[in-house]
């Protein structure tokens, strides 16, 4: 009998060890995500958005919101795994930490929270280039990208090679895209003589005019003018950020520059202004001055006309703001006043009889046709291409952003920058120190 129940109290002790063996399987976790088969499949907070869209042309249309599009597909901006997360509406309407003293400063881990604006990098390079860009990009990643994972766009007038695509789109954290720019945007107008063309280079070569003989540099700033924000790709997007291969970021960038641009109404940015060299735009003046006659509707009120002109609009003073570095609107350089004002510059061929630079067009342009209001200096964003840089003013500022620029080497107050013109005509404060940084 004794014997008996021992045997049944086994029993029972087997059956509730086998229960309780089943419960823990069926509702062990792996740091908190159930261990379903989706899960597995999917990767514990698996994001979609730096997949990478290696196709050609605009065949691989681009995503307008790589954030928008990991967010949709179930996971969250800003949410560190085992964190919980914070419903994209509270995200998106997440404020902007533009100083140390906003919340959210010191939080440069993670995906950025925030929306994401309809934006994307760009930039026109050769295959030769791309030891030289994969530079540029991975400092872009480092101090700004990899936390709000931008697309970029690279437009070629050739097809891109294997190695490029294979390099860039390893070191970029947004979707890549690569494009071929159309014949008819690199190569000569039928309205353009090509002997007198010739001689203007052959003549550029013997005066020593740098890349005055080239013929491709002539195509490349001809685009940058006029073609890229339309190529198919770029209708994809609003806003663009400009890189060129071998360029330096000096400090973090802590908040998203397009968002600052979509908020604040600005339509074109900067962050160093100098003047051109006048032998390569003799005419481009007098090409804009026929312009605004023609076209006085397009000129804006409130224009920055004191940034080029000192003597109210009769001649240039050759200020410009440095293309090779730009944020700026999409739409803007889509709509009518800028595509005049492009036509009628390529009408008069000056980018071929002369060297006329996307530098000086963008930036008259910008200056005419916007309010000064919507042209921003990033003081911010901590810049070098050869030969100049622009490291911010102010110690705090540079050790608040973890620069590691030669204050030395800031250009914005030295003889031969812009940007202090730019700063008297928007009744701009110059920032503290400015004086010691004048020679
Ligand atoms: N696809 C293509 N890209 C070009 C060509 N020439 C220049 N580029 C690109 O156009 C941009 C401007 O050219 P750069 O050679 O940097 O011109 P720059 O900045 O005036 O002169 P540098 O001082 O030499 O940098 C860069 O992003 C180049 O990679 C070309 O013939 N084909
Ligand atoms: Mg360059």
């Amino acid at each position: 009998m004794a014997a008996g129940s021992a045997r049944i109290v086994r029993y029972i002790l087997l059956a509730f060890f086998f229960f309780a063996v089943v419960y823990f399987v069926s509702h062990s976790s792996y740091d908190g995500v159930p261990l379903t088969t989706d899960s597995l499949r999917a990767g514990k907070g698996s994001t979609t958005s730096s997949e990478k869209d290696t196709s050609s042309g605009s065949k691989g249309a681009a995503s307008k919101d790589a954030g928008k599009s990991s967010s949709s597909s179930g996971t969250s901006f800003g949410s560190s795994p085992g964190t919980p997360s914070t419903s994209h509406q509270d995200l998106a309407e997440a404020p902007m930490a533009l100083t140390p003293a906003d919340a959210g400063w010191d939080n440069l881990l993670g995906t950025a929270p925030g929306p994401r604006m309809n934006a994307t990098f760009v930039t026109l390079a050769r295959n030769s280039d791309v030891w030289e860009i994969a530079r540029s990009i991975r400092q872009v990643e480092d101090r700004f990208n990899r936390r709000y994972n931008y697309d970029w766009v690279f437009l070629n007038d050739k097809p891109f090679d294997a190695t490029f695509k294979k390099v860039t789109s390893s070191l970029v954290s947004g979707k890549t895209h690569y494009g071929e720019i159309p014949k008819e945007h690199w190569s000569f107008p039928e309205w353009i003589d090509q002997d007198k063309a010739k001689k203007v280079r052959e003549d550029m070569a013997q005066r020593k005019i740098i890349y005055g003989d080239s013929v491709s540099y002539r195509h490349m700033c001809r685009y940058e003018s006029g073609f890229f924000f339309r190529h198919p790709i770029m209708n994809n997007y609003e806003w663009y950020w400009r890189v060129e291969p071998s360029v330096e970021l000096f400090c973090d960038v802590h908040y998203d520059p397009f968002r600052f641009m979509a908020e604040n109404k600005k339509k074109y940015s900067f962050v160093l202004s100098l003047y051109e060299y006048v032998e390569t735009i003799p005419t481009l003046w007098d090409s804009t001055k026929k312009f605004m006659k023609n076209h006085p509707e397009h000129i804006a009120e409130g224009n920055s006309m004191g940034f080029l002109s000192d003597d109210g609009g009769d001649s240039y003073n050759h200020c410009h703001f440095w293309s090779n570095f730009e944020v700026g609107n999409l739409n803007w350089l889509r709509s009518q006043p800028y595509i005049d004002y492009f036509e009628a510059l390529d009408k008069d061929g000056g980018f071929f009889y002369e060297r006329w630079g996307d530098a000086p067009v963008h930036s008259i342009a910008a200056s005419l046709l916007l309010k000064k209001e919507e042209i921003h200096f990033f003081n911010d964003i901590a810049y070098y291409h050869v030969p100049f840089t622009h490291c911010p003013t102010g110690e705090k500022v540079r050790t608040d952003l973890r620069c590691h620029c030669n204050p030395k080497d800031n250009f914005d107050w030295k003889g031969y920058s812009c940007t202090s013109r730019y700063f008297e005509i928007n009744g701009l404060e110059k920032p503290e120190g400015y004086e010691n940084q004048q020679d």
